[in-house]
């Protein structure tokens, strides 16, 4: 019996090798359980294959739409130094989700099928990057929020039982540590400068704080599917769990910038030693990942622009390797 599989193309191929039998999938979860690293040509169950296919490409795509929030700001940084800096990071942005686009590849889907399923609104992208960036103190306030909640989900990725996954993630943590410090110096810098500039990091942290709490996910009991990816140790968390390491490492951060987490009933439990948080706006959430935020639309036709204004780049580089692999016929 076979199984379809996608080549490089995109299009489907018989796989000899991927009957599902109780053996082989009771070796397969030994393999996870005994914390070995799946490979991109070992054996590996379809749902497994599709999960992380899910999971990844949805990755790569939040980091590239993630680079227009940030690109906004590109010709308006206040300073050289800031516009440099804002430049690096949102070219590691464009890295990243190719690295991830990469990885992947290894499972056997090109890299055109993923853009064309993103571009389609087949394929989601994180939530966060829908909303505006509406001041200077927003940059800051992505770094410090939206890069520090990134980081939290994506350091036990690092642990991942997909191989190419996993290695991607170790140096995508690194580029995203020295994003979160840059976010929350600029806001250092602007909740100790004039009164102006304190209302505009105020502010920033107001409109970022609970999209940032909505990047986990939704609640545990609404995850479809965390249980199986948590079996899979492709995540190590859960939505929950990650979601409140971030409150507790974030709201001290907040007290020392002298800025206030627009929570009412944010508090400390002494006797769980964590911070309770109100309840977050799923219908918000639902409504943007739906694609009605503030500025899904937006986002897409920028990318779809993009997509085609490259067009030329893509056909130069088809006649460019075709040529060659003629000359070497
Ligand atoms: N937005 O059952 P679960 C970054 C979807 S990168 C949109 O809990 P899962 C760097 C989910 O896909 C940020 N959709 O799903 C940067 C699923 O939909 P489906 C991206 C969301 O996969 C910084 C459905 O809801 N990071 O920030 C969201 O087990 C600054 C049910 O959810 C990653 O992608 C959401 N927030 O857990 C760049 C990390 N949450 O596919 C530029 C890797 C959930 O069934 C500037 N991904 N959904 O139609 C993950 O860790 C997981 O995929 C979760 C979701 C935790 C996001």
């Amino acid at each position: 019996m076979y199984t379809q599989g996608l080549d490089q193309q995109g299009k489907t191929e018989n796989r000899r090798d991927s009957l599902e039998t109780p053996e082989r999938l009771e070796a397969f979860q030994a393999r996870i359980d005994a914390e070995e690293k799946i490979e991109a040509k070992d054996w590996m169950p379809e749902a497994y294959r599709r999960t992380l296919i899910r999971q990844i490409s949805q990755h790569a795509h939040s980091e590239i739409i993630g680079m227009q929030p940030e690109g906004n700001w590109l010709t308006r940084a206040p300073s050289l130094k800031r516009k440099a800096i804002l430049l690096a990071k949102v070219q590691d942005e464009a890295g990243h989700g190719l690295y991830l686009y990469g990885a992947a590849e290894t499972l056997g889907i090109s890299r055109d099928r993923m853009v064309a399923d993103l571009l389609s609104g087949k394929a989601k992208y994180s939530s966060i990057f829908n909303y505006p960036t509406l001041n200077w103190a927003d940059i800051g306030a992505i770094g410090w929020l939206v890069d520090g909640a990134a980081i939290m989900n994506q350091i036990p990725l690092c642990r991942c039982s997909y191989g190419p996954y996993a290695r991607a993630m170790v140096r995508i943590c690194k580029e995203e540590s020295f994003h979160q410090r840059q976010g929350f110096e600029i806001m250092h810098v602007m909740a100790n400068g004039s009164e102006d500039q304190k209302a505009m990091a105020q502010d920033a942290l107001n409109r970022w704080w609970w999209p940032s709490l909505m990047m986990f996910g939704p609640s545990d009991k609404d995850s479809k599917h965390s249980a199986q990816s948590m079996a899979w140790k492709i995540k190590r968390f859960s939505n929950d769990e990650l979601r409140q390491k971030f409150v507790d490492v974030t709201v001290p951060q907040a007290d020392f910038l002298g800025l206030t987490v627009p929570d009412p009933d944010l508090r400390f439990d002494e006797t769980s030693g964590h911070y309770c948080y109100g309840e977050i706006d799923w219908q918000e959430f639902h409504d943007v990942i739906a694609g009605n935020g503030p500025c899904n639309r937006q986002r897409m036709e920028t990318r779809r622009r993009a997509q085609d204004d490259g067009a030329w780049v893509r056909e130069a580089a088809r006649a460019y390797a075709a040529k060659h692999a003629a000359k070497a016929a």
